[in-house]
């Protein structure tokens, strides 16, 4: 047991008032016991306004601003920082674009009892991705191959956005001193977490593609995850 008692669902948001405030409204109905941190960008849509008024009138939900676009890894990290020095001992990465089911949130909060890294998955039985094109679908499943085969990883979902954390596992991994962005940001954190001798507990969901506002995924993020896996791999980084 991991005797967690405060959890906090961190989400980075760019441009996702069309999703936010949805996504909020069923977070708070069907998981309310945990908190929620929005950490946003300064996106030109306002989806900061929006959040800054659905706080006014909803306990435990947060807004976390910062003056410009600086990219996924550091709005995490930025989270992460914020949920600590507020005293929650577990975390929650969720997507804001409706791609991660709000009802599993409440699965990896029930296996961060028992579990100090949960990986919410896409690649082990009974997962599955719907609504992408085939050339998605092939650049997740081979990135997943490779980064598992560079890394002789076990887990089979390493490049996934849907994760649990207790402040623990977040410690031990040194959080802080990751250095990858985009896709490779995820695989760095649980390749960090197998390496400090973590298990993590994988369970199956379904991954449903975006209907609503756009992806910030770009083929250089892919570059950077497919250089940045086989760096990690050298002894000599941490
Ligand atoms: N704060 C912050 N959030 C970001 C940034 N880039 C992306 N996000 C958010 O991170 C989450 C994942 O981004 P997506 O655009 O869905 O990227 P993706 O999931 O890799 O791509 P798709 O699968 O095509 O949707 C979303 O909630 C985005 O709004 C950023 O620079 N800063
Ligand atoms: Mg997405």
């Amino acid at each position: 047991m991991t005797g967690i008692t405060r959890t906090l669902v961190v989400i980075p948001t760019f441009n996702e008032s069309e999703n936010i405030i949805g996504l909020l409204e069923r977070l708070k109905r069907e998981v309310p016991e945990v908190d929620v941190l929005v950490v946003d960008d300064n996106s030109p849509d306002g989806t900061s306004r929006l959040v800054t008024e659905f706080a006014e009138s909803h306990a435990g939900v947060f807004l976390l601003n910062r003056e410009k676009k600086q990219g996924l890894a550091f709005a995490y990290r930025a989270g992460f920082n914020w949920g600590l020095e507020k005293g929650y001992d577990s975390f929650i990465q969720m997507d804001a674009d409706f791609s991660h089911d709000p009802e599993d949130t409440k699965k990896i909060a029930a296996h961060l009892k028992h579990s100090d890294v949960v990986i919410a998955s896409r690649y082990v039985p009974g997962g599955q991705t719907s609504g992408w094109e085939w050339h998605r679908k092939w650049i997740s499943r081979a990135g997943n191959i490779y980064a598992r085969t560079i890394l002789a990883a076990q887990p089979k979902d390493m490049t996934g956005g849907f994760n649990g954390w207790t402040k623990k596992a977040l410690e031990a991994i040194d959080y802080q001193s990751v250095v990858s962005r985009g896709y490779a940001y995820q695989v760095e954190m649980k390749y960090r977490a197998l390496k400090a001798g973590f298990t993590p507990c994988e369970f199956a969901i379904h991954f449903r593609n975006r209907t609503m506002g756009k992806s910030k995924m770009s083929s250089g993020i892919v570059f950077e995850a497919a250089f940045r896996v086989f760096q990690l791999r050298k002894p000599s980084s941490p």
